[in-house]
């Protein structure tokens, strides 16, 4: 039997995949033109120990309290609220600080519900098809579905595209570095910084529908989705499983 990964292989897959016969193509820029970067001190904030500890264990708290919603209130929320925490996912690393991430961020109810369409669409097959029973079997006990109520009901959706490539005002082609990893990491501070201000969202990944969502959203072809954020405050009704993690003990290993 052939070892298939529908998430790996389907999740990121677009078909307007730049090809590798393409990518040898002489649109790639050699020049470096960042070479005489001036190097500036760098100071930041240091604590007392006592403080150090405190905010380690307070960060903690706020974090622990991090759940995946799928239940979110229509309630608005300030729109200068998503700027500043895109704001701070772009504080993220990235390969050769090249930044290869897009935050699409969609509020216009017409524009969500298109999203709903799309991602309902292939979940129905995603579940029913291609996830196969096992794997259907394991999210069992989380009580998801096709079924996206959240994509017309949240304030905003956020959709995260990782640049699998740059393109210079010269229009040759710039190499982004470890793009996925970086525009991962970049999802991770945007979930902290969700989180810092009590709203809440889902990490989902939308299997298959990368290509559409990236056509209905105007994105270039260099473009490819990697998550879509569904962001607002939690419903008053809201449930979640009831999870728990892992002791530090079984996750961290002392050398
Ligand atoms: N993407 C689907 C299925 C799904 C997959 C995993 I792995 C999850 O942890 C949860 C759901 C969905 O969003 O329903």
């Amino acid at each position: 039997k052939v070892d298939f990964k529908p998430w790996v292989d389907q999740d990121l897959q677009d078909n307007t995949e730049i090809t590798a016969k393409e990518d040898e193509s002489d649109d790639w820029d050699g020049s470096h033109e960042e070479e005489g970067l001036a190097h500036v001190p760098y100071s930041p904030q240091r604590y007392p120990e006592k403080t150090m500890l405190e905010r380690s264990r307070d960060f903690y708290s706020v974090m622990n309290q991090r759940r995946s919603v799928r239940f979110i209130s229509p309630e608005p929320v300030p729109r200068e609220v998503i700027d500043n925490v895109i704001h701070t996912a772009g504080t993220a690393p990235s390969g050769a600080h090249t930044e290869p991430w897009t935050f699409v961020v969609v509020s216009a109810p017409d524009m969500k519900h298109k999203i709903r369409l799309i991602v309902e669409e292939e979940e129905e097959m995603n579940y029913r098809q291609r996830m196969g029973d096992k794997w259907v079997q394991d999210l069992a006990k989380l009580k998801t579905n096709w079924i996206k109520d959240y994509l017309d009901i949240a304030p905003y959706l956020i959709l995260i595209f990782k640049q699998t490539f740059g393109i210079l005002p010269n229009g040759k082609k710039k190499t982004h570095y470890y793009n996925e990893i970086s525009v991962s990491i970049s999802c991770g501070i945007l979930l902290a910084a969700l989180q810092n201000v009590g709203l809440v969202t889902v990490t989902s990944t939308p299997l298959n529908c990368g290509p559409q969502l990236r056509l209905l959203l105007q994105r270039p072809a260099n473009e490819k989705l990697l998550m879509l954020l569904p962001v607002g405050f939690p419903a008053s009704d809201a449930t979640v499983p009831d999870l728990n993690r892992k002791p530090v003990t079984d996750i961290a290993v002392y050398i």
